[in-house]
């Protein structure tokens, strides 16, 4: 029984934060098991759950100095010691995330992504050192800046000593129940310092130069000048940076080889930097390879000004195997309460309304910043204004990514506070700012209420000013409103609540609900209240969590699950297995398994409605062996034969 070997270790990180345990590694399969192990794993399962985490995005060099041994790094002209030099770096390493790491967990942050680690150039373009990550010679060694002086592999340690600052870092994540999202770039790697464009490197040995590419790695077709042209902003040059020519196998495999090598030290997601910049079927391949070495790796892709009115930035959130950061919602976000905006919050619904273009909605990595443009509070410094922006996150669908610093009100507004300005170091750790306690308790919410991580959102009363929603999912509701503008009080609001008191989780004010409507909300200016009612969860030895996208019903019908197992009522379509509506292109549901676990299961899906001959998919049927424990996703599309 091969599937035995492989479903243990599914359950082998025991994790009290909720259902992250999922799906551990079965990367430890070696040799003549390899084959076997990968038909396997094709039956039973597929990726990671990652709707429950609250993300923090770290600026490594501007976070904080654990290790002032490292600073100078190989080339100490490159430190401004003073941190008044934007472009040099300042100091921050690994060793400093980890002495934070219990500030950062009493946050509520279950995930940090850290600006890349790789070694990068060492010198200054355009009056700037590669603090941000993103300039890589070494897509296999780690910057010497981030770990200790005597850890880079260069002296005598090999990558596979692990016992540097990030190995760590890892275990000390690991024991907090925490998650590493690593940053990496596999469109480029740098820009021309003193000659040597394009210098890249293998774990120490030379393999690439932009300047003798004997051998294919880069494209030479200069700079982007016309980015409507999809041909120029795939194969071009973006600032000057060496771009990689993804025909050639020796780069494909040297990326993925490099990216493995963290998977194997303990990272458990990828957030990937200009994917726009690389044609599909490069990425499609890339996740494919990855997610085969680690399926339990969730992966996100950075499509820069990403919307769902894009067509390319939906076809590549749908077609590319990883999800996207949500530009959409965070421009919404900024111009509704950042720039105030006069259609305000309806700029925000707007977004909303559109959440079917996408597969996977619930997926999307939302934020209201980053490394990028400036931070929210440039654009409005109200900090009330600020933790409406932030609730909104936390509250509404997709996974909230928070900026670090944003809970100390973090922002230098010089110059407008676009780059290099939104990168201020971090000086303030104080755990007890208003913004600090909210996303603590938001996060707790997140992970306790499967309304906010995996349900469908309904808008129950917006305004330009005033917004107000339901997350619901099975009996689990959470009910959200906020107010950007003037004192209001709100009549008959609709919240879907049961019937009953129920506490802010924000403010402690509690509120009478009767037939699902409270009476009379008033709502203080830039103020937001949030009530949570969490139902039972669903308990079984194997949770499926199955999303079926593309079935088109009308309003009355419902999404069934029919198969050969008692779970799923022996193909009787009575007993069938009701999916959730998340929105008009997705369905979803948790499926408990015990019975049948360990088990080859057959299964279709069905439109039922009372009353009428069920509509079941025009295919045979679709199978999967099911894990003997944990928690497994299958993600569909709705067959219409053909
Ligand atoms: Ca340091
Ligand atoms: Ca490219």
């Amino acid at each position: 029984m091969l599937f035995h070997a492989s479903s243990a270790d599914a359950s082998t990180r025991a994790d009290d934060i909720e259902e992250s345990s999922i799906t551990q590694a079965e990367s430890t399969v070696e040799g003549s098991e390899q084959q076997e192990e990968v038909d396997l794993e094709f039956l039973y399962t597929r990726d990671i759950e990652f709707r429950q985490e609250t993300l923090y995005f770290i600026v490594v060099d501007r976070f904080y100095d654990g290790d002032p041994g490292n600073s100078g790094g190989p080339n100490p002209d490159l430190y401004d010691p003073t941190r008044t030099e934007w472009g040099k770096y300042w100091g921050g390493d690994l060793q400093g995330v980890i002495d934070k790491l219990d500030y950062l967990r009493n946050l509520g942050v279950t995930a940090i992504w850290l600006t890349p680690l790789f070694e990068q150039v060492e010198g200054l373009f355009i009056e700037s050192a590669a603090i941000h990550g993103y300039w890589t010679r070494d897509f296999k060694r780690i910057n010497p800046r981030f770990i200790g002086r005597h850890e880079n592999p260069s002296l005598n340690k090999t990558q596979e000593s692990r016992e540097t600052a990030f190995d760590r870092l890892i275990a000390e994540l690991h024991q907090r129940q925490m998650k590493l999202v690593l940053d990496i770039v596999c469109n480029h790697s740098n820009p021309d310092i003193d000659g040597k464009k394009g210098e890249l490197y293998d774990d120490g040995v030379k393999i690439a130069d932009f300047n003798d590419d004997h051998n294919n790695w880069y494209h030479h077709y200069g700079e982007v000048t016309d980015w409507e042209d999809e041909w120029q902003v795939q194969n071009c040059e973006l600032a000057g940076l060496a771009t990689f020519n993804e025909n050639n196998t020796e780069y494909r495999d040297y990326i993925k080889s490099a990216i493995k090598q963290w998977l194997d030290r303990g990272v458990d997601a990828l957030r990937v930097d200009t994917v726009k910049h690389m044609p599909i079927w490069f990425w499609q391949e890339f996740n494919a390879d990855i997610q085969n070495y680690r399926p339990d790796v969730f992966i996100v892709g950075e499509w820069i000004f990403s919307h769902p009115k894009d067509d390319r930035s939906v076809e590549f959130a749908n077609h590319s195997g990883m999800s996207i950061l949500d530009f959409g919602l965070c421009s919404a976000i900024r111009a509704a309460l950042g720039e105030g905006a006069e259609e305000g919050f309806q700029l925000v619904q707007e977004i909303f309304d559109l959440d079917n273009r996408y597969c996977g909605a619930t997926e999307l990595v939302t934020f209201i910043d980053n490394h990028d443009m400036p931070r929210f509070q440039t654009l409005n410094p109200d900090p009330e204004m600020l933790q409406v922006a932030i609730a909104l996150i936390m509250t509404a669908r997709g996974i909230p990514c928070i900026y670090y610093g944003t809970e100390q009100y973090l922002h230098d507004d010089t110059d407008g506070g676009d780059d290099p300005y939104n990168r201020p170091m971090m000086v303030n750790w104080d755990t007890d700012t208003l913004i600090y306690r909210s996303i603590r308790r938001l996060s707790g919410l997140r992970r306790m209420n499967p309304a906010v991580s995996l349900g469908g959102q309904w808008p129950k009363f917006v305004t330009s000013d005033v917004y107000c929603y339901a997350r619901r999912y099975r009996d689990c509701v959470c009910f959200v409103a906020m107010n950007r503008g003037n004192a209001i009080t709100l009549e008959a609001l609709e919240t879907d609540l049961p019937d009953g008191e129920h506490t802010c989780i924000l403010t402690r004010c509690k509120f009478e609900v009767k037939d699902g409507i409270i009476a009379k909300l008033p709502l203080a200016p830039r103020k937001v209240i949030v009530l949570s009612h969490v139902g039972e969860r669903v308990k079984g030895k194997t949770i499926v969590r199955l999303q079926l996208n593309g079935v088109n019903t009308q309003p009355g019908e419902t999404v069934v699950v029919t198969g050969n197992c008692s779970e799923l009522g022996n193909w009787d379509i009575s007993k069938a297995y009701p999916l959730e509506y998340i929105n008009a292109n997705t369905w979803f549901a948790e499926i408990p398994f015990n019975e049948s676990v360990g088990k080859l299961i057959t299964y279709k899906y069905a439109i039922w409605r009372e009353g009428q001959a069920p509509q079941r998919e025009n295919l045979v049927a679709r199978r999967w062996v099911l894990a003997n424990e944990g928690i497994v996703k299958w993600r569909d599309t709705w067959s219409v034969g053909g």
